[in-house]
């Protein structure tokens, strides 16, 4: 009997440590569950014992396939590595706020009688001077190359990712690249987005045979038509600017013209992230063609304005260096794109402005608009250093322009 009683007690003893193993087992697991899902940037309540950025980072773009790899692999939340800062995850506040309408220019009738011209120049003087950004319509580049410019981009991001494997890489020497986030490792969170970069340059001609098949036609049409009508949106801003016709185009901001095929894929949680950080173009004009989703906004007086899809249309605006050698008058815009459910959406900016690699030429503000109203604002600058300036700021809205202010 008092053998049994011992056994009782002994056994009574052994579940009750058990039980208060158990239980504080319990409670600091909780205690370290709490700790991370405590965290409002975490949007999966996943133990996380140390988040290595630089880690995460790496593995990222060891994929080589982007943020439509993560996508297609079924995330259904948005990795830490893209969630944008507390501070600007309120978005969605200063959206649409506004009644402004971004404008838009007719280009019917440049070639005509010369008070139209004069009134299309006037437009775009003052759309540059006022928004930095406008559209236009009756541009020139036919609706069919457009479109299929738009699918090719589509052909390129959703074939097999081997083939765009061959093509990643971070080299800004090669005149082909896919990638994702060009200031991925200095960026303050990555973007929803991915990019094919192609260099075409003047007199040194890409060989087509480097550009991906899926897009290799489209991209010579569209390359030819986007920089014809580059030519004249130049000979335009220079007349507005009272200068002769040909003097942008002579200044070579023709020169280079690089394409960036933007592809923003579906995301799961867009209020945490963005598909484009706010930035201004480092060159002298891009003209941008984007498909039917939306997304693209522009500041203008402190207020994001949508940049909404005009059927036929292409967006234009003003490189930082174009604000630089007008001596201020035209104006270099910050603009973002928002990271959104519906889509994918594929954009194509075509960037033009002078080559990096030979123009030895420093520019800066043109001395036809330097008067003593008007004194000269900008150092002279080579576009290799304000370009390299640009890509160690990347982007997240830190202008260069106040870096070259005399
Ligand atoms: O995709 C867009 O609509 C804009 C892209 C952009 O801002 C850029 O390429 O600089």
């Amino acid at each position: 009997m008092q053998g049994h009683v011992f056994f009782y007690d002994f056994y009574i003893i052994i579940i009750i440590i058990i039980d208060l193993y158990g239980h504080l087992s319990k409670k600091s697991q909780e205690k370290e569950k709490m700790a991370i899902s405590s965290d409002p940037l975490l949007s999966s309540p996943i133990v996380e014992p140390v988040y290595n950025r630089v880690e995460e980072l790496k593995a990222f773009d060891d994929t080589k396939t982007g943020v439509k790899g993560l996508v297609d692999s079924g995330i259904l939340k948005v990795p830490k590595i893209f969630i944008r800062p507390p501070n600007e995850l309120d978005y969605k506040l200063d959206s649409n706020l506004s009644q402004f309408q971004i404008p838009i220019i007719y280009l019917k009738g440049i070639e005509g009688d010369k008070k139209t011209r004069q009134e299309i120049v006037d437009r775009i003087l003052s759309a540059s001077e006022n928004w930095g950004f406008f559209l236009v319509v009756n541009h020139g580049l036919p609706t069919s190359v457009m479109e299929e410019m738009i699918q090719g981009v589509f052909r390129f991001n959703e074939q097999n990712d081997e083939v765009k494997k061959e093509l990643y890489s971070r080299d800004r020497k090669k005149r082909v690249r896919f990638f994702s986030n060009f200031d991925l490792y200095t960026s303050k969170a990555a973007n929803w987005r991915d990019a094919l970069y192609i260099s075409m340059l003047t007199p040194d001609p890409l060989d087509p045979d480097e550009l991906p098949i899926v897009c290799r036609q489209t991209t010579i049409a569209y390359a030819n038509h986007v920089t014809k009508l580059g030519d004249t949106l130049f000979e335009l801003l220079s007349e507005g600017l009272g200068l002769e016709a040909n003097f942008l185009k002579q200044e070579k901001c023709t020169e280079s013209c690089n394409l960036a095929y933007h592809y923003y894929p579906v995301c799961p949680e867009p209020e945490l992230t963005i598909g484009t950080a706010r930035h201004t173009d480092a060159g002298f004009l891009t003209i941008l063609l984007q498909d039917s989703i939306g997304g693209l906004q522009v500041l203008h007086q402190d207020q994001w304005v949508d940049v909404s899809p005009i059927a036929g249309s292409l967006v234009v605006n003003i490189g930082d260096l174009l604000q630089i050698i007008s001596n201020d008058k035209l104006k270099s815009v910050e603009h973002r794109v928002l990271a959104n459910r519906n889509g994918p959406r594929v954009s194509v900016a075509c960037f033009l402005g002078q080559r990096l690699d030979k123009s030895t030429k420093p520019c800066g503000p043109i001395k036809d608009l330097i008067s003593d109203e008007t004194p000269r604002i900008y150092r002279d600058i080579l576009m290799k250093e304000y370009v390299d300036h640009f890509y160690s700021q990347g982007l997240d809205g830190k202008s260069g322009l106040d870096y070259f202010k005399l």
